[in-house]
This record gives C-alpha cells, sequence and structure tokens, in this order.
C-alpha cells in the first residue's frame, strides 16, 4: 500500500440536527438520508490530502449525521464496512483488482461496491478531485430518492468541460435582472466580510456539478480588476475552492484605461496586450486556479474593438494570450447587436446580429477562447429558435448562455421551469454535418473542438432560499444536471429535483412534477403566443404586459402587430433572409408557411390575423384561446398545490402558495391585457365570445 496516502476515517455519529424549512437547504436536505443512515456504513475513509477530496469526505458525513464527526487519521483501509474516497490514481493501489476499464474522463466520477471478504466498500473514485466530490452528491441523491445502492457500478463523465454560472452582481450589492435581494458577494463597493453564503452557494453548484463562477455583472465595473480589488478576488477564491468551483470575473474591454491608467484600449496596441499580460499574472500569482474572464464587448453600450476599427477575434485574442500560460479561459460573448436599428426598415433584423458578425471570425480566436452564444437570437425570450450561430462555428469553441433567473420569464414570481425549454434547444439539430444537434456542438463533440459547454445567469440573492420562489430552484437543479448531461429528459430532472426537495411521497412527486413540466406552457399561453417574443414591456423592468413597448424603436425586438396581422418576415424569399443562416434542412422547415412549426410561426413569418394555424385555428382566435387557456391553467396550479396540503411543511407550502396565487391574478391581467390590445387591433371578434365582454 502506498503510504504516502493519508486515510482520515470520519466516524459517523448518531446525533442528527433537525433543519427549519426554510428552502435555504434546497436540494441538499438530507432528510431521507439521515433515517436510511443506519442500512449504510458509519465508516468515511478519505485517501490522499487534497482539499477537495476532504471536503467529499465531510460533506458524505454532514448528510449521513447531520454534522461533521470525528478525523481519526490512519495509514490502512478501514476493517469495517466503509465509503472510501479518492481520486482513481490514489484508489488504484489500494483496490488494485479494480480493472481500469471503467475509468471516467474529465471531471467525472465511478461509483463502485466491491466486497473484500466480509467488508464491503462503496468506492467513490473521481477521474480527478472535483470527480470526488461529484461522485460523492450522486451518492447520495440515490440514497435520497430511495435507489437501491447496495451494490453500484456506475461511471459517468461530464459532457464538457466548462459548466458555469454568471452572477449579474454589481460591486454596490445590487443585481442587475436579480429578484431575490441583494448580492451575496458584494456590497456598498466591496466584497462582503461575511462570504458564509458564498461557501453554501458552492456547494450548492458542486452537488450538480458545476465548477466555474464569474461573480460580477458583464456589464462590468472596470474596478475588479484594480490592484486593490484583488485582495478582495482572493477571499472569494478561497471560499470557493474547497467546493470545486473557479472563481471567473466578468471585465470591461476598457479596463487597460479604467485602471490601468494606459491612453487607450486598443487591442493591437503593444501596451494593452502588456497591461493584460501584467493583470492575469498577478491574479494567477494569487488565485492559481483562477477560472478566467467574460467579455461584454461592443454591446447596449459597453466598450469594445470596434472603437478601434478592430474586430472581436483581436480582442478576444488579446485577453486570451494573457490567460493562456496559466490554463485560464475567455468567454466572450456573441451578444453583440446595434440596439439602434431603423424600425421603419424592413430588411433590419436584430436577430441575424450575432451570426453575420461572428460567423466570419470562426477559426480566428485563440484555443482558449469560447464563443458564449445565447440560445436564441434575440434575448431570453419564452420562446425562441435555438440561434444559427451554432452551426457555423465549426472551429471555434462554443459555450451556450442560459439563463436561471427569470428576466423575461415570470421573474420568479410566476412559475416557469425552464428545463424542457432548454432541451428543445439543446435536441435541436442544425443538421450542418449529419445529426448535429446543439448539445453535441457545445460539448466539443461534433467538431472536435479542446473546449466548450455551458453558462448561465442564475442571480441567487440574499434571500435565504436563494431564488425568492421556492420552485425556481428547480432551474438551477436543472440547468446543473443538463450541462452535465445533456441527454436527461426534463420529466427526470423535475423528478429528481422534487424527491431531493420534498421526499418521495407519490403524490408530493408526481403534483409537483407535473405542475414544473407545464408551467412554460402556460406562461407562454397568457403572454407572447407563437414565437411574437414575450410581448412583456421591454423597455423597463421586462415585467408584465408591454406590447407596444417592442415597436418603434432600436432595440429590435419587434412583432409588427398592426391592424391586419402579425409576425417577423425573416424569410429569405421576402424577408430580412435571417432564415438563410440555417442549414438547407433547417432552412427548408422555417421557409415555408406549411412545414414552420406553429410554436415558431410569429418569429418567421408575418401572417394575417385570419391566417389559419396546423391546429386549425385562425391566429386571431388562437391568441383568445392560449390566453383564456392560460389563464385557466394558472389558476388551476393553485388547486394542484392545495391538494398537498397537509404533505408538505408549512412554510414551504404557504410560501408557494403565495406566489401561485399571485401569479394566477397576473395571469388575468395579462391574459386580459393581450386580447383586448389584439381585439381592437384587429376589429375581428372572439368565436366564443369572452374578448369584450368581461
Ligand atoms: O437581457 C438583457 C438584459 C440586460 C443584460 C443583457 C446582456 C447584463 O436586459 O440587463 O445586461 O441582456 O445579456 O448583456
Amino acid at each position: 500500500m502506498p503510504s504516502a496516502l493519508l486515510l482520515a476515517c470520519l466516524a459517523v455519529a448518531a446525533q442528527r440536527m433537525v433543519y427549519a424549512e426554510t428552502g435555504a437547504d434546497a436540494w441538499l436536505r438530507y432528510a431521507v438520508l439521515q433515517e436510511r443512515a443506519t442500512s449504510l456504513p458509519n465508516r468515511v475513509a478519505v485517501v490522499g490530502n487534497s482539499v477537495i477530496v476532504k471536503t467529499a469526505g465531510s460533506e458524505l458525513v454532514r448528510a449521513l449525521e447531520g454534522r461533521p464527526g470525528k478525523r481519526i487519521p490512519t495509514q490502512s483501509i478501514p476493517a469495517d464496512d466503509a465509503f472510501v474516497l479518492g481520486t482513481w490514481k490514489d484508489i488504484h493501489p489500494l483496490f488494485p483488482e479494480l480493472k481500469p476499464v471503467r475509468i471516467p474522463s474529465g471531471d467525472g466520477f465511478w461509483l463502485k461496491t466491491v466486497r473484500r471478504k466480509k467488508t464491503k466498500y462503496w468506492l467513490i473514485i473521481g477521474a480527478n478531485d472535483r470527480g470526488v466530490l461529484y461522485g460523492m452528491f450522486s451518492l447520495l441523491a440515490r440514497i435520497a430518492r430511495q435507489r437501491d445502492v447496495n451494490t453500484i457500478d456506475d461511471s459517468q463523465s461530464p459532457s464538457a468541460p466548462i459548466r458555469w454560472v454568471s452572477q449579474w452582481d454589481n460591486l454596490d450589492g445590487s443585481i442587475e435582472r436579480g429578484y431575490a435581494g441583494r448580492s451575496i458577494f458584494f456590497d456598498s463597493g466591496q466584497v462582503r466580510g461575511d462570504l458564509t453564503r458564498v461557501g453554501d452557494y458552492a456547494r450548492l453548484l458542486a452537488s450538480v456539478g458545476i465548477n466555474g463562477c464569474a461573480i460580477n455583472n458583464v456589464n462590468a465595473d472596470p474596478r475588479i480588476l484594480s490592484a486593490d480589488f484583488l485582495p478582495q478576488l482572493v477571499r472569494v477564491a478561497d471560499a470557493f475552492r474547497p467546493w470545486g468551483i473557479k472563481l471567473a470575473v466578468s471585465v470591461d474591454m476598457s479596463s487597460s484605461m479604467a485602471v490601468g491608467g494606459l491612453k487607450t484600449f486598443d487591442p493591437l496596441d503593444r501596451d494593452v496586450a502588456a497591461w493584460w499580460q501584467k493583470t492575469a499574472d498577478a491574479i494567477y500569482q494569487r488565485i492559481p486556479d483562477f477560472g478566467g474572464f467574460v467579455v461584454k464587448a461592443d454591446s447596449e453600450g459597453r466598450s469594445g474593438p470596434s472603437q478601434y476599427g478592430r474586430t472581436a477575434t483581436d480582442a478576444a485574442n488579446v485577453i486570451a494570450r494573457a490567460l493562456a500560460p496559466h490554463h485560464g479561459v475567455l468567454l466572450y460573448r456573441a451578444f453583440v447587436y446595434n440596439h439602434h436599428l431603423d424600425w421603419r426598415d424592413p430588411k433590419a433584423d436584430r436577430a441575424r446580429a450575432a451570426y453575420d458578425y461572428f460567423h466570419a471570425l470562426d477559426g480566428k480566436f485563440s484555443e482558449n477562447v469560447i464563443i458564449q452564444i445565447k440560445y436564441g437570437p434575440i434575448d431570453f425570450q419564452v420562446r425562441e429558435p435555438a440561434s444559427p450561430l451554432f452551426g457555423a462555428m465549426p472551429n471555434t469553441n462554443q459555450a451556450i448562455e442560459l439563463q436561471v433567473t427569470q428576466e423575461y420569464t415570470g421573474q420568479q414570481r410566476h412559475l416557469v421551469f425552464l428545463a424542457p425549454m432548454w432541451k428543445e434547444i439543446l435536441d435541436f439539430d442544425m443538421h450542418v454535418s449529419g445529426a448535429t444537434p446543439v448539445k453535441k456542438i457545445v460539448s466539443g463533440e461534433t467538431w472536435h473542438r479542446p473546449l466548450g459547454g455551458y453558462n448561465a445567469v442564475v442571480n441567487v440573492g440574499l434571500d435565504e432560499n436563494w431564488l425568492a420562489h421556492p420552485l425556481a430552484m428547480a432551474n438551477l437543479y436543472g440547468y446543473g444536471r443538463l450541462a452535465w448531461n445533456p441527454n436527461l429528459s426534463a420529466d427526470e430532472i423535475a423528478g429528481e429535483w422534487t424527491r431531493l426537495t420534498f421526499g418521495n411521497n407519490p403524490q408530493v412527486v408526481e403534483t409537483i412534477s407535473k405542475m414544473l413540466l407545464f408551467s412554460w406552457h402556460i406562461y407562454e399561453s397568457y403572454t407572447g403566443p407563437l414565437g411574437a417574443g414575450t410581448l412583456t414591456n421591454i423597455l423597463g423592468d421586462h415585467y408584465g404586459p408591454g406590447i407596444e413597448s417592442s415597436e418603434r424603436n432600436g432595440w429590435g425586438q419587434w412583432h409588427r402587430a398592426d391592424e391586419h396581422g402579425m409576425g417577423m418576415d425573416r424569410t429569405i424569399a421576402t424577408g430580412t433572409g435571417y432564415i438563410g443562416q440555417y442549414s438547407p434542412e433547417v432552412q427548408k422547415n422555417y421557409e415555408s408557411l406549411e412545414k414552420c412549426p406553429d410554436e415558431l410561426l410569429l418569429f418567421m413569418h408575418h401572417v394575417a390575423y385570419t391566417h389559419v394555424l396546423h391546429s386549425g385555428k385562425t391566429l386571431i382566435q388562437h391568441i383568445y384561446d392560449s390566453h383564456y387557456e392560460g389563464a385557466e391553467q394558472a389558476a388551476k396550479l393553485v388547486t394542484q398545490w392545495q391538494s398537498l396540503h397537509g404533505q408538505i411543511d408549512d412554510e414551504r407550502y404557504n410560501a408557494i402558495l403565495d406566489r401561485l396565487e399571485y401569479q394566477a391574478g397576473h395571469a388575468i391581467v395579462w391574459r386580459d391585457t393581450v386580447v383586448n390590445w389584439f381585439f381592437k387591433a384587429s376589429g375581428i371578434p372572439d368565436a366564443k365570445g369572452r374578448v369584450g365582454h368581461p
């Protein structure tokens, strides 16, 4: 046996803790686990010295008994049944009988039960340190979901190396598009003194396989890179490290001027390059596991390379070169568009922007640059097609950008479980070289890219339950699970999350899963129809109906509703030509009115209110019907929830009931605003006589 190894045995004590159900524990409640702890070993052997592996060991003890046990250093494998945690490199010498056929890759893990005479070991083997942590959480989740863990042999590797989240936190402690209180990271221009919540957040993220977090707004305050801020970043990195979360920050392109004192931020200027190098070196000297930077440039008034006549390639590469020696990555956002578009120009189209700008730059980015692409070509709407840019950069690393924070989807006051929507995008076949679903492109598999993956804007806040609506946590959970394995179904994810969050009572699991799975459709039904956009107020808070706010301005979120009809003509034949950005196979489906799926009709075509949909209804009648049905279904969410009265703790039951009742009321506001507006615009009465006759 290798003598250099440290085996710390953490003896699990018998005490249990009782938690108040504030939602703070999210899906890591461990209630069932503690009930079942008696049938599981009470020894946890941690092999090796890594901080992350030790965290995994302590977490396992915490889960099984509610508080850390005593550390007993030892040099041998326990003689009694035990969990044994470690990397493959450290575990294999102790268990040479293991055949290396199932070794996971990346941050993967292998859970394996082995017997030696009368002793049984639950091995939690990581491809690396993080893998041990993820394997441990995966094992806990199985126990909590009452799955049989007596015999396990499961090797899993994550779909992609980049599985990050972003927070749009400002240094003053506010959060752009955050709906759950102030920042857990910053206050009054500084990193908070108490970072307990940051550690707790890191734990939650790690439990679903997230490995990086960019902590500040992409509309970045350049001060994040100032020398006096670095010690503060070091503290955040320290809070993240035990959980394998790499710290990243969003940076402003003009930083070399704003905090570096240079007269320029031209990416081709030598001094600018030297400044980025010096800045990256200083960060890595203090934070060797720093993840890298996220950049929003030339977008919505942010500084960018266009100010010097340079391209995104010039901008990305100068920063990426500074990160490369330290193995850092640069996520450069493709969310670049002109927000002063001419709304009178029928050929102008914001949806074209990302592709038009970036596809010509394919192959010109450094190896450690990843182009971060929002799932749709507009902006986190309730329904958009997959961005055509995913299919257009075979020689560039890509990441998909999703939003857990429900900016356009009800701001956590409405229940909208987004996993079904993300699944549609991830499974969408771009048809560029054979079967090329988005999930295989962003993972790097399709074009054998070294890097790629996921980044989602989360915006948790100081609210005890993280996202304000207890059910909104299903989105954070679902995001992590899909980034790990995009082949999971929304159904599976809803079931897993519900069991972990509310227990295994079949009625509870079935009711909540159903509510989650229908919620996106319900929200879409009483807000924006058929791909027209959310019809929300796009000029202010992005909340509540604001049908005309999309029109006659330069933001380009037009739906073009007038007295005759509605929708953006994005066809190649008569419209903006946007559809031409897809592969011929996809073009065929979107270009023809006959083939275009109803749910994206108004994204692709302008049609009359009398146009008959595949469903057999006219467009106008669909708008009326879907809004009435949606509001009815929102009301049903309340009764479905009430059917669980007594089966769920009062704290969470009441908190959720309040929000669902509010949602049902607000759905009526949405319904009436939208149907009345379209009745007035079209002059066509509702066949069912509801509109205009409340
Ligand atoms: O959706 C829009 C938001 C902005 C945001 C921007 C972006 C951070 O309304 O608040 O800015 O997208 O993604 O950069």
